[in-house]
Parts: structure tokens; sequence; C-alpha cells
């Protein structure tokens, strides 16, 4: 689609695609970023946006730029590779964005998947803000499966508890499918993203009861109180021992800070969370050998016996919206879109 800015309907604007990279970028690069780092970052929030992904569309430019005011993020930090084992690699982010250090890991990520059949990417002293999914599907379309994690700050209570100890931590994976878009999904290990209740406090609408607790420990349905308070786990229990493993996996393991430890480092400055992240991809086709073409086969029956009693696979609702705003553009709030150009003034 190429057509330009145009009114949809008073509290809504259409943008292009190209729109809103471009608006990203230019945002970016007025906040002092490196050519590399908008680049990285501008085509990940367009893909958000794309993706009907509200909370991690062009909403994060204005979490970027607070970022970039703290001080606390280099805009021009050129990440290092480091090579740790024949499946194992670290990526050092120099205290800049995530991104950058992703796309310059992921070649070498991949050759050691594909001949270990097995590969580790950390990526250590990031900020970060971004969804998984764009990551784990450039890993599947490399033919590779892919995980990734991360840590955030310590907004989450574990199950039972009233005080943030955990990130929203997300836990995505991407399985790559013959000649089809890939079985991904993406998920915070809280109820909902953090950036979720934050556009319900922007917008002053109300959330569900089971996403957070006020600061007296009290499930809320006020966006802000739950801001002030703690969010809650998915799945209860079962949510808070993913969180820890997210912890400990993309935190100690990897060197890196956890959420607790990215809340103190940012000391009320309010950037973006500063941690690392844990990136795996593993080759089917080591996995499989003479039999991976029958493993297919096999993982093409489960989706199809999902699909067939009328349940969808995680990110259809994603590829569905992907499709309309590479048609039709994408729509965003006009209050929103007037809180982004003011980023150029
Ligand atoms: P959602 O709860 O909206 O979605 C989670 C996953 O479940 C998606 O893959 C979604 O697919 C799938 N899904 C939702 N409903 C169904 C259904 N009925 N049937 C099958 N699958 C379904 O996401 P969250 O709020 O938990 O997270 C949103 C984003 O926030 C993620 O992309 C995550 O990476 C990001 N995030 C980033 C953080 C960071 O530190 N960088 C921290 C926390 C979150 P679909 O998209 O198609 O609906
Ligand atoms: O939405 O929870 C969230 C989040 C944290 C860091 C980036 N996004």
């Amino acid at each position: 689609m190429s057509s330009t800015v145009t009114n949809d309907a008073p509290e809504q604007v259409v943008l292009t695609l190209d729109e809103v990279f471009t608006l990203s970028r230019n945002v970016l690069l007025r906040h002092g970023m490196s050519e590399a780092h908008a680049d990285a970052i501008a085509r990940v929030i367009t893909q958000g946006q794309r993706d009907e992904c509200h909370s991690h569309g062009i909403y994060r430019l204005l979490v970027c730029a607070r970022s970039l005011k703290s001080g606390k993020v280099d805009a021009r930090a050129e990440p290092t590779l480091c090579d740790i084992a024949p499946g194992v690699l670290a990526v050092d982010a120099h205290y800049g964005f995530s991104l950058l250090a992703f796309e310059t890991g992921l070649p070498v990520l991949a050759q050691k998947a594909r001949s270990q059949g097995i590969a580790a990417m950390a990526i250590n002293h990031c900020f970060h803000f971004s969804a998984l999914w764009p990551e784990v599907e450039a890993i599947a379309a490399q033919g590779l499966v892919g995980i990734a994690m991360n840590p955030s700050h310590s907004w989450v209570a574990p199950a039972g508890g009233t005080r943030g100890v955990f990130g929203t931590n997300p836990l995505a994976f991407a399985w790559p499918r013959e000649g089809g878009l890939p079985f991904v999904f993406d998920f915070a290990t809280s109820a909902i993203a953090r950036g979720d209740i934050e556009l319900h406090a922007r917008e002053g609408k109300p959330i569900p009861p089971h996403w957070a607790l006020d600061s007296d420990g009290q499930p809320t349905t006020d966006a802000r109180a739950a801001l002030d308070g703690a969010m809650q786990t998915f799945g209860g229990h079962k949510g808070s021992a993913l969180a820890a493993m997210i912890e400990l996996l993309a935190g100690a393991l990897i060197g890196d800070l956890t959420s607790m430890e990215s809340q103190a480092f940012d000391a009320g400055a309010g950037a973006s969370p500063c941690h690392g992240e844990l990136v795996i991809a593993i080759d089917p086709r080591r996995f499989g050998g003479d039999g991976y073409e029958a493993g297919q086969a096999r993982a093409e029956r489960l989706f199809a016996a999902i699909t067939a009693q009328g349940a969808r696979l995680p990110s259809q609702r994603r590829f569905e919206a992907r499709g309309r705003s590479e048609r039709d553009g994408v729509k965003v709030p006009r209050a929103l879109y007037d809180d982004v150009l003011k980023l150029l003034d």
C-alpha cells in the first residue's frame, strides 16, 4: 500500500507500513540513535504495528524516547561477538538496545545451530523493549526451531505473594513449516504484557481483576493502581515457575541481571529494562536425520488436529492482521500519533 496519511475517523489515523517505518526511524534518529540502531528498531516497531501487537508497536517510540532521555542507554553502541563454544556465542550490546545485537548475532547463531544441531546465543547488557516473535520468526525463516526469553523489571509478584520479584518475562517459540508460516507463540509469563496495562491506563480503561494487585495487595481493575502495585503471573504457580526459570536462564546463567537487579539499576529513571536475553536455535534436519520429513509430517498432523476442531493456532490472529495491514495500512489512535509526532519537535 502506498497512500499517504489519511483520516479514517477523527480519533484514528491510517498509516502505510512505509510511513510507520519512516516515522519510527525519524523519531529514533532525532533522539540521537545511530542509523544502525534506528533501522533495527524501526523495523521491529513496524512489524509490531503491522501485526496489531499494539503494546509493542508505535507506542514503543514513547518508551524508547524516554529511555534515551534517561541518559542510561548508549544510542550508538556497537555490539560485539564472543565465540564461547562450538554451540554457544555471546553478543555484548554494550548498553545499547537489544535489536541490533540480535541482528548482529543471528547469522552466527544459525551457522552454529546447523553445525552443532543446537546452539545458544546470550545477548548481554542490553536495553530491551520489544516483542520476541520477530526474533523467533527470523530463526524459523532459516528453517530452524527458535526459542527466546528474557527478564524485564520486577513488576510481577510470585504466585501467593504481593510484591514484584519477576519481570513480565516473555517466552517465545517458533517451529518452521515447509512452504508456510511457522507455528509461533510468544507470551509474557505475567497475565498480560505490562505494555497492555499502560495502554489501558492511557485510555482510562479498566483491566480484568486477575491481571494485577494494587499496592495493598488486593486485585484491582484500575490500570494506574495496577502499575503502582504488582502484576500477577499467568496460570498461578505455573506461570510463576516459568518466570523464575527465565530469570535463571536469561539472567543468572548468562551472567546478566535479574528483573530485581534491572529495576535497581534503573534507579527510578523510567528507562526500558536492562538485562540479557537467551536465544536458542535448533536444526530439525540435524535432529531428524533420515526421519526429518516424517517429523515434519507428524507436526503437521498435530496442527491439523488443533485446527480441525475449531481451535486456532497461536499467531493466527497476527498473521491475519499482517495481511490486512499490508493491504490497507494500520490504524493508530490519534492521541498516540500526536504524542509520537511531538517526539520530532
Ligand atoms: P497475548 O496474551 O496477547 O498472546 C500470547 C500468545 O498467545 C500469542 O502468541 C497469541 O497469538 C496466542 N494466543 C492468544 N489467544 C489465543 C487463542 N485463543 N488461541 C491460541 N493462541 C492464542 O500476549 P502477551 O500479552 O502475553 O504478550 C504480548 C507481547 O509482549 C509478546 O509479543 C511479548 O514478547 C511482549 N513482551 C515483551 C517483553 C519484554 O521484556 N521485551 C515483556 C513482556 C511481554 P496471537 O498473537 O495470534 O493472538
Ligand atoms: O510489555 O511487559 C511488557 C514489556 C516489558 C519490556 C518490554 N515490554
